[in-house]
């Protein structure tokens, strides 16, 4: 008989067509004083499990997951570390946004002001009486502007490079169609301009790995600011436009004087779902959070609606050749 090695409890939503799967309990303990602490343990030590929870037949490519975890930081509801086919996450704007629509689907909360800790730094949430959530993001800035990258396939390529939780490449001359039907055309040309930036050794911040291509178009759609495609690593692309993305992508607008604080940004993404974006300059006491951040840095909120899609169990069986996921 096969006995059983983990149950992981766990919601499904999605955020804007992207899902989130929060797996809330049956995950070993994270020993660490710290939410980097337990991230790092969770990386030498359950990295396999990772993989069962989000790679087939359990998961899927597009999913992903966040773990969630008791605080460190007394303000904070709950710490969280996301996670995907590839790798950890900094932070994640549509999983957050997944993550409190969840907590509000089990009754852990209820409309109002949640904070979430991350290990890039804490997240304010805002969950409305109407669903909306609005996530108030890490501080977030561009680190350099029309940074020129050779890619063999498509010759040089202009883009800003910017932090928005995570490290960003925007690109607004890829001369492709931002649309549903072009996925596979806009996936090959980030994965080239990825392969390029490794190639050409070209990074964010302290070498930060630049792991997320985001390209953009101009909206005709009213109400609509801009179109974009991101890719994420492990090469699926994000169907919603992107919590992170967005940040990174007002950070660029900020720096070049397109939008004024407090002002809406509408932000769609490929399959047409939407975010919209606002910013505030950041103030010192914001940035003593970690690290040191250039003048331009700014705190950018994004909102957007998540949806409840199941609610359940994986199981992993010892006798299961496929218990740690199917690795490609
Ligand atoms: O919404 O920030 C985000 C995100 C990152 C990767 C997938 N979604």
């Amino acid at each position: 008989m096969a006995s059983t090695l983990y149950n992981f409890e766990i919601i499904d939503s999605h955020t804007g067509g992207e899902p989130t799967r929060m797996v809330y309990d049956g995950f070993p303990a994270l020993v660490g004083d710290t939410i980097q602490d337990k991230l790092h343990y969770f990386k030498q030590h359950f990295d396999h499990l990772r993989q069962s929870i989000i790679l087939e037949p359990r998961g899927n490519d597009v999913l992903v997951g966040a773990l969630l975890l008791s605080a460190t930081d007394p303000k904070a509801t709950a710490g969280v570390i996301f996670f995907n086919n590839a790798g950890y996450l900094g932070m994640c704007g549509h999983g957050t946004i997944g993550v409190i629509i969840s907590l509000a689907y089990q009754q852990k909360i209820t409309a109002g002001e949640h904070w979430l800790e991350t290990p890039v730094g804490l997240v304010k949430t805002t969950l409305r009486d109407d669903g909306s959530c609005s996530v108030q993001n890490v501080p977030s800035y561009r680190y350099k502007k029309e940074v020129e990258v050779n890619v063999p396939e498509l010759g040089v390529i202009r883009g800003d490079i910017a932090w928005g939780g995570n490290w960003f490449f925007l690109v607004s001359e890829h001369g492709q169609d931002i649309a549903a039907n072009n996925v596979e055309a806009l996936t090959q040309v980030c994965i080239q301009i990825k392969q390029a930036l490794v190639a050409g050794n070209i990074t964010g911040k302290d070498g930060g790995e630049i792991d997320h291509i985001e390209l953009f178009a101009d909206s005709t759609e009213a109400n609509i600011d801009s179109k974009n495609f991101v890719l994420c690593p492990g090469a699926a692309y994000d169907r919603s436009p992107c919590g992170t993305g967005t940040s990174a992508k007002l950070a660029c607008l900020a720096a070049d004087n397109k939008l004024a604080p407090e002002h809406l940004w509408h932000q769609q993404g490929v399959v047409g779902s939407s975010f919209t974006g606002s910013y505030q300059y950041a103030t010192p006491s914001q940035l003593d959070q970690m690290g040191a951040y250039p003048d331009n840095t700014i705190i950018p909120t994004i909102c957007g609606h998540a949806y409840v899609c199941a609610e359940t169990r994986l199981i992993v069986q010892d006798n299961d050749p496929f218990k740690w996921g199917i690795a490609t």
